[in-house]
């Protein structure tokens, strides 16, 4: 019922566990330097709050993700690889996976096509939107954690749902933003309240 539906749906932090890997990678790597838990994560770049802990931090916590191995390797977000294969399943419901991949980029694009691939199924390799702009992509929601989506559009066709993650949950609230708390929480709710 009600129109046709675009919904971008972001990878890291929302379907694939980047910061749950990243801390487990970088644990094993660096077993004597300090870390932060998932608990006491805070702002969206991992490198700049682990820069501010110590400043050589910075690019050893980038030394992590430009490995290789890194980002196929993420395990799921719970709810989120069931979640978006029903979505794409409804009717007149057309879902892409919209993400940014690393400037570092030997590794980081392809493997994020395999773990499409390997997690929701070759033909869904149809469905990826890679981007480090995504103001200029078109859709009616943009399912995303990072709390501030910006680039040369100034005036996006989506509307943005914060997807809850460890680092942006004691956010006050936005009036710019609703929430989705995680793939348990009413993400079809918020689809048909778009298609009225
Ligand atoms: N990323 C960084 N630095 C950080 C944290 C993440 O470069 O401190 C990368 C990982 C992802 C990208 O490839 O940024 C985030 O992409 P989106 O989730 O915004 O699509």
């Amino acid at each position: 019922s009600g129109k046709r539906l675009r919904v971008l749906v972001d990878m890291d932090g929302v379907i694939a566990d980047f910061e749950g890997g990243f801390l487990k990678k970088y644990r094993a790597r660096y077993p004597n330097e300090p870390y932060i838990t998932l608990e006491d994560r805070r702002g969206f770049w991992v490198s700049s709050q682990y820069g501010n802990l110590r400043s050589d931090l910075c690019e050893k916590a980038i030394s992590i993700w430009e490995s290789k191995d890194f980002f196929i390797e993420l395990e799921p977000l719970p709810g989120g690889v069931q979640a978006v294969k029903e979505m794409a399943k409804m009717e007149n419901t057309d879902v892409f996976i919209c993400t940014s991949p690393i400037k570092h980029y030997i590794h980081c694009p392809g493997e994020k096509y395999a773990w499409i691939e390997k997690h929701l199924g070759y033909d869904f390799l149809d469905q990826i939107i890679l981007t480090r702009d995504k103001t200029v992509v078109t859709g009616d929601v943009l399912i995303d954690d990072k709390p501030d989506i910006l680039g040369v559009e100034p005036n996006p066709s989506w509307e943005h749902i914060l997807f809850t993650a460890c680092h942006n949950k004691h956010m006050l609230p936005s009036s710019s933003h609703r929430r989705l708390l995680s793939w348990a929480d009413d993400w079809r709710g918020i689809l048909e309240n778009k298609r009225l």
